[in-house]
């Protein structure tokens, strides 16, 4: 919704939690600041934390707010997924744990090991959140490798690799040849530059 009617709109998420009573109930995610930031609205309505820490969605939009409302999106899972092709259909997959620690911007698809089946390099993390969210930073660029003919099955931290992107990754780039080199560049920072020597 354009909350302070100037033509853009203004996003508020939620999230549904149980209250006393044991009911769920949908809370504002965002933060009095945020709000108050996009809307006097706001100010004038929580005049302080407290009133405002235990108000629900139905509480903070008044009926006049609620008929401003131009779209609803429900989320069902925040999850980084691959969206696989397969012959019946395409299936969802979630990646596994060590890769849901950030959010994933940059991917390489390529067969690393020369096994014939695919590999994956998984980079990313945010530093654009505001202040209170904070970076999204603890990726440092994993790779899902095909092992024993099942593709993606083995996780190669760092530490095995030696591909560490440490950083917002912006660009990542395979230049391919007798010795391949992973180019990555990162926000605020140097290009990295590595020799892929993997198996
Ligand atoms: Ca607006
Ligand atoms: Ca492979």
């Amino acid at each position: 919704m354009d909350l302070d009617k100037n033509g853009t709109i203004d996003p508020i998420s939620s999230g549904y939690w149980r209250d006393k009573y044991d009911m769920m109930k949908e809370y504002p995610v965002n933060y009095l600041d945020e709000l108050v930031g996009q809307a006097p609205y706001f100010s004038r309505k929580y005049s302080n934390y407290t009133s405002f820490s235990k108000a629900t969605m139905d509480d903070i939009l008044d009926d006049d707010m609620r008929m401003r409302i131009d779209h609803i999106f429900h989320v069902e899972s925040t999850s980084s997924q691959l969206l696989w092709n397969d012959e019946d259909g395409f299936r969802w997959e979630k990646l596994p744990e060590e890769a849901q620690v950030s959010s994933i911007a940059k991917t390489l698809v390529r067969d690393f090991n020369k096994d014939g089946l695919p590999d994956i390099l998984l980079a990313g993390n945010d530093h654009s959140y505001d202040i209170s969210t904070g970076y999204y930073d603890a990726l440092k660029g994993i790779i899902l490798m095909s092992d024993g003919g099942k593709p993606l099955s083995r996780i190669v931290n760092p530490s095995e690799s030696g591909i560490v992107l440490h950083g917002m990754v912006e660009s990542l780039l395979l230049l391919e040849g007798d010795k391949p080199l992973l180019v990555a560049g990162m926000n605020r920072d140097s290009l990295l530059l590595y020799s892929l020597n993997l198996h």
